[in-house]
């Protein structure tokens, strides 16, 4: 599967065309609408946020409810274009016209794209790479996993994101019953954390950051329960199921890092305490008795659950200045803005569970027949069969 996503922050619309689906699966506007507003909660995020109420518009590849094989577009407006049709407007200016454009960026924000993404593409404006490096665009990268998520959760794959620090706060206590307790608890917190006191320290941190004008970052963690065992790839590179997920992470606004299992523990200890043994039974197949390698061996997955971590960085964009240098002057200035998030974490766990969805779906539409998505249910159905007696 592959999906493109097209549009600026405050240009009319976001749009992805998402191809490979396989023909027959039940997909409706509410499924996706309900993470577009997931995505959207979140203790930390700006006034952006009030103006818009994401909402899914499914324009092709989708009849009465289920998909046609065709490729499926989705849709989602931004509300704000009302107040940017003249400065991100799509018709030539008229003559003289250019200076009454006002918002022209001239003055790089430190850690932005800005200054590089100017430089790439000659755009002396650089609100020509602001508004498409701005996480705006997750809207539908979340919609396109949402379907991924439809996918693997016809076929009994559970896949949920969540945040386990912020600004240093590090949740402590993260048991849960079941993948739905965890769903249940975190959506019920406003910074999508299982550690309700870890979560108000959270919240704190938020606070003290918006106050003083900065920003905070943190570390989201996704885990995966249903995924049957050997799906990806030992024997290809680009085919390595833990490699693809890794890049998915790092591709969201701000991450910087990756870990799966104990990750960078694992530097830390000997073999003996990071490889999981294997056991099997006749009701549960093969087993680990732990899983400190967080789901993958060899670039395949283990059937056990994934459990995979991203780091974002505070957001860029700074109440408190930075200094910067204007690329038309060449002088230093203060680097300052009207709007921002102090975080956005919680929707970055949202984001980080979408990309992993993406990612997981597109492995197992390679990995077996996917045209059809009654013969997908029946191969995949088949596999955990074979895995279990091998
Ligand atoms: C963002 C800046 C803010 C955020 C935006 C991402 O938008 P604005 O520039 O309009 O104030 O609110 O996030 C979203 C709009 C969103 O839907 O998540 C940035 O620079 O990345």
């Amino acid at each position: 599967m592959r999906y493109l996503t097209s549009g600026e922050s405050h240009g009319p619309q976001l749009t992805t065309i998402i191809e490979g689906l396989p023909a027959g699966m039940a997909i409706a506007a509410s499924d996706i609408n309900n993470d577009l507003a997931r995505r959207q909660k979140g203790y930390g995020r700006g006034r952006r946020m009030q103006i818009e109420t994401d909402r899914v518009q499914i324009v092709g590849g989708v009849r009465h409810g289920y998909t046609l094989g065709s490729p499926v577009s989705l849709v989602v407006e931004n509300k704000d274009w009302t107040h940017w049709t003249k400065i991100m407007g799509i018709e030539p200016l008229e003559e003289g016209e250019e200076d009454s454009v006002k918002r022209k960026v001239s003055r790089p924000r430190p850690g932005h794209a800005d200054l590089n993404g100017g430089m790439k593409y000659g755009h002396r404006d650089m609100r020509n790479v602001l508004e498409r490096s701005s996480a705006r665009e997750t809207t539908v990268r979340v919609a396109a996993g949402s379907v991924a998520k439809k996918l693997l959760s016809l076929l009994g794959i559970k896949v949920v994101g969540h945040v386990v620090e912020i600004g240093g706060i590090k949740a402590e206590n993260l048991k849960y019953e079941s993948i739905e307790d965890l769903v249940k608890r975190t959506e019920n917190s406003p910074v999508r954390c299982l550690d309700e006191q870890a979560g108000v320290k959270m919240m704190e941190a938020i606070d003290d950051a918006k106050n003083k004008g900065d920003s905070i970052g943190g570390v989201v963690e996704v885990i995966v329960e249903g995924m049957p065992a050997g799906v990806g790839s030992y024997v290809h590179y680009d085919r390595k199921l833990d490699a693809n997920i890794a890049r998915a992470i790092m591709s969201i606004n701000a991450f910087k890092g990756v870990e799966f299992g104990l990750g960078f523990e694992m530097a830390r200890k000997p073999g003996s305490e990071v490889h999981d043994e294997i056991a099997w039974t006749k009701e549960e197949g093969y087993y680990r008795r732990t899983n400190r390698l967080g789901g993958f061996e060899g670039g395949m997955t283990t059937g056990m659950p994934i459990v995979v971590k991203g780091v974002m960085k505070p957001i860029p964009t700074l109440y408190k200045p930075l200094k910067s240098v204007d690329i038309e002057t060449k002088e230093e200035f203060q680097a300052s803005i009207e709007r921002s998030d102090s975080c956005a974490v919680p929707s970055a766990s949202v984001v980080a569970e979408s990309v992993v969805a993406w990612e997981l779906a597109s492995a197992l539409t390679e990995q077996f027949s996917s045209d059809r998505f009654d013969i997908l249910e029946r191969s995949l159905e088949e596999h955990r069969q074979y895995t279990k007696e091998f």
